[in-house]
């Protein structure tokens, strides 16, 4: 049967070989449009997830020894419904994780819920990962799902900053088989502290960690002095001017570690190249100025005329009025609501991960006192863990005893996405080559596991809620009409630009290709501001341009630590699967051979690092692709979960030398790259 990859952002086409009921194999799909015949070792290897003896097939409660105990449906659900009685309704809080974002139905169901129970505590991966993008889009567009994508088929320059997309597989951009795309460009200039594998394979530019905004800011410099710019239209032009004029090359190299001249040349060369796109990626988002990076990477894009532009970055559109939906629904919300603690923004309903600690350790009204996580494992992904034993109730939904989940007071098993049925929601207008495709599920689900939404639903139901995300799908349950999602969807395509059905998608098991390439010239249409321009020099912006001479770093901790992806990982959790973990793998800290010598650390030693908040023992791998200074240790290690494996492959949360305080303010992102550590030898 043909399905399709929901691990990361290619969504790559896969063939499902099933017997009585069971998955066999999952093999790269040849006949898909976009992956033709590409999947990766993570993908190939769900199948091993999918069969995985410790997964989660039945609900769990929590004795007071810690162990577990299988319970019925009925029993967790009831059980749940009773202990948030007591918990005010303000105080109930919901995390989904990074997989939730891949079903059509898990984040649309979780938002009518906490709508219905009427509290703001929503917290997702997003913070740790895009939500500065979605912020400087706000401010920009008037609208935070006005994602820009690089035209990587047209464009002949491209600049990339704090991306690796040789390893993660390109993100924010749904884009199989990016690495050949890449290779075709004529330019790739690769800006990171790492000589990556991507850096490797292109141009390598390195950085100092946390300097991208202050680049940015003197290409700019350059651009506007040395009169370069293109013809473009925008509100605050003359302000965003002045703001960017004191950024010469020469002021910012202390911060990048960028020779001037350098500087000049690549502004130049953007700025009279036939066509260039400027792209960032999470190196870019989780320093001290992530809201700021991603808006000034727009700036770039737009002043050098390739805003909206063949060759440049495009704004891509769903086979479904998106646009008008995240309108209607509210949903596509920034800054409306402000976090209890800290007064951050929302991002899309979202406030902070790194504010949940303190959420649930403050008292006063609006506490958080009951956690539900779904498909997250924030005690690991997050910035210097949870205190979830303060917390007096916490729910998983998981498909694994995660780090997280082990500490509930209940799991509830999910499906895989292999168990259900899907349309790729949010990446519609991510797909550099516009693209429709729907799965049914592969397989039924094991043991008892049920998808999310069901789960949901099922808990409203006991709770005495009437959830409905949208106002139709309100409408519809006071009618005493329950739209599933699958009808939702159905819906929304039937309506959709491209008038597609589920019907006949399903005659496409390899999905549609609908165009050739994303549009252009449409950001004018759907730009939300109402005198329908760009806006350059929102006061925010401003007062973050003028921050960056403010910030300074703690004495005593020399290093910065960055993170990077491993291609047999994926973040927190496929490390209970022996296929990706072979030949002994384990977690290293890369450190540069200078970094080594002077600390007396030899390659597979043990080396301390500490931060001012935490301090991890690692074995060090020492390597020239490492800049002296800086660190460089994946995340999502250090395992304690249900997952024997994945604990025996030792290592250690990095996150917990993050600080959960240290939050930049626009989008509340957590400063988790160019973190100021110092290191040592171990064993002493
Ligand atoms: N230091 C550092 N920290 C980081 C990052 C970094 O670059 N550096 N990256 C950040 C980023 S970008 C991300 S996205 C986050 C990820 O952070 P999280 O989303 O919090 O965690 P994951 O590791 O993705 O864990 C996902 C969980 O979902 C479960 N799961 C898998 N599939 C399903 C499913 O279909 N349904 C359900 N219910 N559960 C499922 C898995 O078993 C696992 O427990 O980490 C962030 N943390
Ligand atoms: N194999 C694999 N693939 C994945 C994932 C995975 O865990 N494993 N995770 C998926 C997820 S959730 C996401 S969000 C995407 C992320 O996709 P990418 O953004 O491509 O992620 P990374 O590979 O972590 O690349 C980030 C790069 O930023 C660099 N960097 C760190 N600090 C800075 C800095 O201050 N400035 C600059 N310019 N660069 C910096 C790092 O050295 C690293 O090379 O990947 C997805 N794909
Ligand atoms: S690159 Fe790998 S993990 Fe990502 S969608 Fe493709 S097969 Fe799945
Ligand atoms: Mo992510």
């Amino acid at each position: 049967m043909v399905t399709y990859c929901r691990i990361c952002e290619p969504l790559c086409g896969l063939v499902a070989t099933v017997r009585d009921g069971e998955l066999v194999q999952l093999r790269p799909d040849p006949a898909h449009p976009l992956s033709r015949g590409f999947a990766c070792a993570k993908g190939i290897a769900m199948t091993e997830v999918q069969n995985d003896p410790d997964r989660v097939l039945h609900p769990l409660r929590r004795l007071p020894s810690g162990e577990f105990e299988r319970i019925s449906w009925d029993e967790a659900l009831d059980g749940i419904a009773a202990r948030l009685k007591d918990v005010p309704r303000d105080g109930i809080g919901w995390y989904f994780g990074n997989p939730a974002t891949f079903s059509y139905s898990h984040p649309l169901w979780m938002n009518s819920f906490m709508a219905a129970v009427g509290s703001k505590h929503i917290y997702s991966a997003g913070s740790q990962d895009v939500n500065n993008r979605f912020a400087a889009s706000a401010l920009l567009y008037g609208s935070p799902l006005l994602v820009p994508i690089p035209d990587l088929k047209r464009t002949k320059l491209l600049l990339m900053l704090g991306a690796n997309p040789l390893v993660s597989h390109g993100s924010l951009i749904s884009e199989p088989r990016i690495k050949e795309r890449l290779a075709k460009i004529p330019r790739v200039v690769v800006v990171d502290p790492r000589r990556t594998e991507t850096a490797r394979a292109h141009e390598h530019l390195p950085i100092r960690p946390d300097g991208d905004a202050w680049l940015l800011l003197s290409l700019l410099q350059v651009i506007f002095e040395e009169k370069l710019e293109a013809d473009f239209d925008a509100a605050g032009t003359g302000e965003f001017r002045r703001l960017v004029a004191p950024f010469t090359p020469e002021s910012t190299r202390e911060r990048t570690g960028i020779a001037a001249e350098t500087v000049r040349e690549l502004a130049r060369d953007l700025a009279t190249a036939e066509r260039a796109a400027v792209y960032g990626r999470i190196g870019s988002c989780l320093g001290r100025s992530g809201t700021l990076t991603a808006f000034l990477i727009d700036a770039l894009n737009l002043v050098t005329g390739n805003l909206d532009r063949p060759g440049g970055v495009l704004f891509g559109r769903a086979p479904m009025r998106l646009d008008e939906l995240a309108r209607v629904s509210g949903l596509a919300t920034y800054g409306e609501r402000r976090s209890r603690i800290g007064g951050y923004p929302d991002v899309l309903g979202t406030f902070p991960a790194g504010v949940m600690a303190r959420e649930i350790t403050t008292p006063g009204p609006g506490r958080l006192r009951a956690l539900f996580v779904s498909a997250g494992n924030p005690v690991n992904s997050v910035p210097g863990g949870l205190p979830v034993e303060e917390l007096d109730l916490l729910v998983c939904l998981d498909i694994y005893v995660s780090d997280t989940a082990k500490h509930a007071d209940y799991i509830l098993p999910a499906t895989t996405f292999l168990e259900r049925e899907d349309f790729p929601l949010p990446f519609g207008q991510l797909h550099l080559t516009p693209y429709a495709s729907w799965t049914e599920a592969v397989v039924p689900p094991r043991g008892e596991a049920r998808q999310e939404w069901r789960i949901i639903e099922d808990l409203a139901r006991r709770m005495g809620l009437h959830p409905g995300a949208l106002g139709a799908q309100r409408l519809a349950h006071r009618l005493g009409f329950r739209p599933g999602p699958r009808v939702l969807v159905d819906l929304l395509l039937r309506t959709g630009p491209d008038r597609l059905s589920i019907r006949k998608l399903r005659k496409h098991p390899h999905g549609i290709v609908l165009a050739e390439h994303q549009g252009t010239g449409t950001l004018r249409k759907r730009l939300l501001h109402k005198d329908k321009k760009v806006h350059l020099a929102p006061p925010e912006i401003a007062g973050e341009i003028g921050r960056l001479s403010t910030l300074e770093e703690p004495g005593g901790y020399p290093l910065r630590l960055i993170g990077l992806r491993e291609l047999r990982s994926h973040n927190s959790w496929m490390h209970n699967v022996q296929a990706l973990m072979r030949g002994k793998r384990t977690h290293l800290a890369r450190i540069s051979p200078k970094d080594a010598a002077d600390h007396g650390i030899e390659d597979g030693a043990v080396v301390v690092i500490t931060s001012q908040h935490g301090r991890v023992e690692l074995p060090a791998k020492v390597t020239d692709e490492m800049i002296p200074g800086t660190v460089a240790v994946p995340h999502g290690w250090g395992h304690s979960g249900g997952w024997p494996r994945a604990n025996a492959a030792g290592g250690a949360n990095t996150n917990l030398l993050a600080s959960p305080e240290d939050l930049e303010p626009l989008a509340g992102m957590a400063r988790l790259n160019g973190v100021p550590v110092k290191i040592g030898p171990g064993g002493r």
